[in-house]
């Protein structure tokens, strides 16, 4: 056996290399079974490797890495990323543990690639204006699955932008956005787009305060006019859409809401939600007040959210809500009436609230304190219902006493933000200014995971640089496994080549198949297009994506066949109304028809359809000049509508390279001028 595949000499020379080295414990991890690994077989691969190790600089412990991430062509990941992609409005998908991306899902901005606003999804991103105002763009930040009995069940995906306070919905059969829907009540969102257990609703939390209802007051009036908010969706799962109908919002004290979690298990039917500036600081360094980041940072103390939920739906059924821009609010008074509403005091300048797989505790992670805050809930319950209250904030919301509801304080180190959960009883936070991932144990009825004593730190692994999330396959859910871990860095500085003053951001694929302090960073990926902010890890077999949409005629907006779709063999062009009525089929390697004969002023409506049964048979249609690309993938239908006010001659084309004579894929739209004259002499 002469020639043995790359990846087992990689196996095998790692197995020599750790035996050497002594350290055969993930040596046997990585050995596969029946791996009789013959000394003249290493004998044969191992000077080739060692060749490529020593030219390229490369230790054992790169050697293994490269093992566990590597993925032969052909070879599939075992679990799928949805990473915010930040300012880029989209999200990303992302194969581990190759850290391959695979493609972008186009969301808040137009892309042509998909087509994604350049003839279809047009209406989709128009739902999202402010007032008729446009906006092309988004600031993507938490991708949310969504959840059956608090584990992703690989149906839809949400994603907010904190930008314009909207919420899209990305339908995972055909990984496209089907909805985008702005707040009514507010103009910048953060802790959302998170879901409660099953999805009944999608959770989207305020961030900076404002008068409710896209309203103007000046900043003198910010404690009596300002306010925050949070927005329940409920979700339509047979439909797939959010439903503004059944839907409602909390109003809430002008304090800076943040991050916010659902409860799960025995806190089922609760949110907890951060915030900010509860000094209600109002800024203005040009006035020589202090700057926001002083006035926001005064107090040791801001208020965890603990919001009765069942109990707001219930409100809302029952009608007692007033319409602010039309859309249903429960005053915040009714809320603190009604017992809905109560705050924790959480230190200080608190980022990420997370909830322990069995949702038996909140933690909460102080930017400005070294320590994450465990609270209860049973102790939370327990002196909600003691009434357990040391104040009230200044707008009558009763505050718990904190040593009533905490568990524990765990110091971890500098500026913990966000935490995940695994199978084995730890915690992983992140560490913004060490910086860090931190590993730590928890207590209660998962000390007996591991073999560390509850609540305290058990190992840290630096990233390079800034960390802001960390994802943890399943690491929010009532299911979290324990494979991998993603590090989402917001600096790389110097690891990788210099792209001028701008840098990419850093995702660190980390290893932590494993108990005990070590943590092993095993990939880099730059991710050039936009700051990450939230990822959700999913294993693979859990999505079931289609291959090709289900019948020729498909609209993906309506997931259904549409009755508008043209048949082959009644391509035409039909004049009614006023309109130009397109009807063209696409299939390799030709539209039909191939000549479009309008008039100048025409309105053009264009109906198109790939007619194609195979896999990954995707025509493109782009028009020049107007604007216009098309990605059709098998069986699709789109149409799309412009006023031929450009008289000329236009070879469209098909923009997907789908075959030998794809290039022969085209035809000509003739826009006839009204004026006589101005045609070619
Ligand atoms: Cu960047 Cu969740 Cu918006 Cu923290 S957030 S990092
Ligand atoms: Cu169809 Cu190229």
């Amino acid at each position: 056996m002469r020639r043995i595949s790359y990846k087992l000499a990689v196996v095998l020379t790692v197995t020599s290399l750790a035996l050497l080295s002594g350290c055969n414990k993930d040596v046997d991890a990585a050995k596969a079974p029946g791996d009789a690994s013959s000394s003249s077989t290493v004998g044969n691969t191992s000077p080739d490797v060692q060749a490529v190790m020593q030219e390229r600089g490369l230790t054992p412990d790169d050697l293994l890495a490269a093992a566990k991430t590597y993925t032969p062509s052909g070879k599939l990941d075992d679990h799928i990323m949805f990473a915010s992609g930040g300012h880029s409005g989209q999200i990303f998908v992302i194969g581990l543990p190759s850290m391959r991306m695979l493609r972008s899902i186009a969301v808040f901005t137009p892309e042509p690639w998909q087509g994604w606003g350049y003839g279809a999804g047009n209406d989709i991103l128009k739902e999202g204006d402010v007032n008729g105002k446009p906006l092309t763009w988004g600031d993507t930040h938490h991708p949310n699955l969504s959840e059956t009995d608090g584990a992703y069940d690989g149906q839809f995906l949400f994603v907010n932008d904190k930008a314009n306070a909207r919420v899209a919905v990305v339908d995972l059969r055909d990984f496209e956005t089907k909805q985008i829907i702005k707040n009514p009540i507010t103009m910048s969102d953060h802790g959302g787009a998170f879901v409660t257990p099953n999805t009944d609703y999608v959770i989207e939390g305020g961030q900076y305060a404002t008068p409710l209802g896209w309203k103007y007051a000046p900043i003198e009036e910010y404690k009596e006019k300002y306010r925050g908010m949070v927005t329940a969706w409920k979700f339509d799962r047979e439909k797939g859409r959010l439903d503004q109908a059944q839907s409602f919002a909390l109003e809430l004290p002008p304090y800076w809401q943040d991050l916010a979690s659902s409860g799960k298990k025995v806190s089922d039917g609760w949110i907890f939600m951060n915030s900010i500036n509860t000094e209600m600081a109002t800024g203005g360094v040009e006035d020589k007040k202090p700057p926001f980041e002083a006035g926001v940072s005064q107090r040791d103390m801001d208020y965890l959210h603990v919001i009765n939920f069942k109990k707001a739906a219930e409100l809302f059924k029952a009608g007692k809500f007033e319409k602010v821009n039309n859309f249903p609010v429960i005053r915040l008074q009714t809320l603190i009436d009604e017992g809905v509403l109560c705050f924790i005091p959480e230190p200080k300048s608190p980022h990420g609230v997370d909830v322990t797989p069995g949702g038996e505790y909140m933690i909460v992670s102080g930017k400005l304190d070294p320590h994450v805050t465990v609270f209860s809930f049973e102790k939370t319950l327990k002196a909600i219902t003691e009434k357990k209250y040391t104040s009230k904030d200044p707008y009558g919301v009763p505050v718990l006493d904190f040593d009533a509801c905490k568990e524990a304080q765990v110091e971890l180190g500098l500026g913990p933000l966000h935490t995940q959960f695994d199978d084995k009883g730890y915690a992983y936070t992140s560490l913004f200014l060490e910086p860090a991932v931190c590993r730590w144990s928890l207590g209660g009825a998962y000390a007996s995971k591991h073999p560390e004593a509850p609540w305290t730190v058990v190992g840290k692994t630096s990233v390079q640089y800034n960390i802001g999330h960390l994802s943890v396959p399943g690491g929010d859910t009532t299911e979290p496994s324990g494979k991998y871990l993603v590090a989402m860095n917001k600096w790389s500085i110097d690891r990788f080549f210099q792209t001028g003053p701008l840098l990419p951001q850093n995702f660190q694929l980390i290893d932590i198949n494993n108990t005990g302090e070590k943590m092993p960073v095993l990939y880099d990926l730059p991710i050039g297009v936009g700051e990450p902010h939230y990822a959700q890890i999913i294993k693979a077999d859990k999505l079931k994506p289609w291959k090709t949409y289900p019948q020729v005629g498909w609209n993906p907006e309506k997931q259904a066949i549409d009755p508008e779709s043209p048949k082959p063999g009644t391509e035409r062009i039909e004049r009614r109304n006023g309109e130009v009525h397109i009807y063209m089929t696409a299939v390799r390697s030709h539209f039909t028809p191939e000549h479009i004969n309008v008039t100048q002023g025409e309105k053009v409506v264009w109906h198109i359809v790939n007619l194609e049964r195979a896999i990954d048979a995707t025509h493109g249609f782009c028009v020049p000049a107007y604007n216009i690309n098309l990605s059709l993938e098998a069986g699709e239908y789109e149409k799309f509508e412009f006023v031929a006010d450009l008289p000329g001659t236009f070879p469209f084309y098909c923009t997907e390279f789908c075959s030998a004579l794809h290039l022969e894929m085209m035809g000509y739209l003739h826009i006839k001028p009204t004026d006589a004259t101005a045609a070619a002499k």
